[in-house]
């Protein structure tokens, strides 16, 4: 029924990508029975189970506009932090990763990994800076999960380093907060709710199918969640702040949803 809420009237016939549907028939079936579909589904959600539409660009930005007054708090009750996202087979993981950014490839500054270190910042009992053998040496988790555009367009990737939820804990992060900002050193900024940040498929990236992250694809490191849209996943990080201020963030000055998740 959700299917023909946001479908284009006219243009391109979309060809529906039915494993796409599939792998998210439990959050549809879940979203039915709340009764959400009008008006409190996220972007995220509709853009990964209308996954006929997301390569259609029309479509995608029909689904925008349709969400672009969401309120952010409606769409948070929709959260479940002990509901996993698909996971995918290592066959299925795409080798390179597909780049994108608000610039072209070719513009990437490759950032210095001999002086590189991670700040920390605001609500946080221990800010002292990490360097990339500190970090390299935490526990690492992966994961293969799919990664979701608004633009229109999808990958699966494989991806590694500590889960973000013990690295707050280890450096005293008040996990109460709100939200957690990152910065890129590209002056990218992003940032996502606590209950995001602390879900176990949230991991702070150092590595991508086994090897390290390379540089157009956030070297040396980049969060990695797999509930949240494309977006909400800033490469190159310089800066993790925790904080009770609403941060904001690139996109959602381009008018997209904050809460850009499941
Ligand atoms: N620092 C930074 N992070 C960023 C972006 C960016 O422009 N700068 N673009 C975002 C967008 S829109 C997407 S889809 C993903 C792309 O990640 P990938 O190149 O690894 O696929 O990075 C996100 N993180
Ligand atoms: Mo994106």
């Amino acid at each position: 029924m959700f299917r023909n809420v946001f479908k284009p009237r006219r243009g391109s016939i979309t060809t529906p990508d039915q494993s796409l549907l599939a792998e998210n028939r439990k959050l549809i079936e879940r979203i039915d029975r709340r009764k959400l579909l009008r008006g409190s589904l996220s972007l995220g959600a509709l853009s990964l189970l209308t996954g006929c539409d997301i390569s259609d660009r029309s479509s995608v930005q029909g689904v925008l506009k349709a969400f672009s007054d969401f309120n952010d708090g409606v769409q948070a009750a929709l959260f479940d932090p002990a509901r996993l996202a698909p996971t995918f087979s290592p066959d299925r993981v795409v080798k390179p990763p597909r780049f994108n950014a608000y610039y072209e490839i070719e513009d990437v500054k490759p950032v210095d990994l001999s002086t590189w270190k991670l700040e920390l910042s605001g609500l946080i009992a221990d800010k002292r800076p990490w360097t990339l053998e500190q970090i390299s040496a935490l526990p690492e988790q992966e994961e293969i999960i799919r990664h979701v555009c608004v633009e229109g367009w999808d990958y699966i990737g494989q991806w590694s380093g500590p889960n973000l939820k013990d690295f707050l804990t280890r450096v005293g992060a008040d996990l109460s907060a709100k939200y957690i900002a990152f910065h890129g050193h590209d002056d990218y900024m992003e940032s996502i709710d606590m209950a995001s940040a602390l879900h176990p498929q949230t991991i702070l990236a150092t590595r991508y199918a086994g090897e390290p992250i390379t540089a157009p694809f956030g070297a040396p490191l980049r969060l990695r969640t797999a509930v949240k849209l494309g977006f909400k996943n800033p490469k190159w990080i310089r800066a993790i702040e925790v904080t009770n201020t609403y941060p904001g963030g690139f996109w959602e000055k381009q008018g997209f949803n904050w809460f850009a998740g499941l």
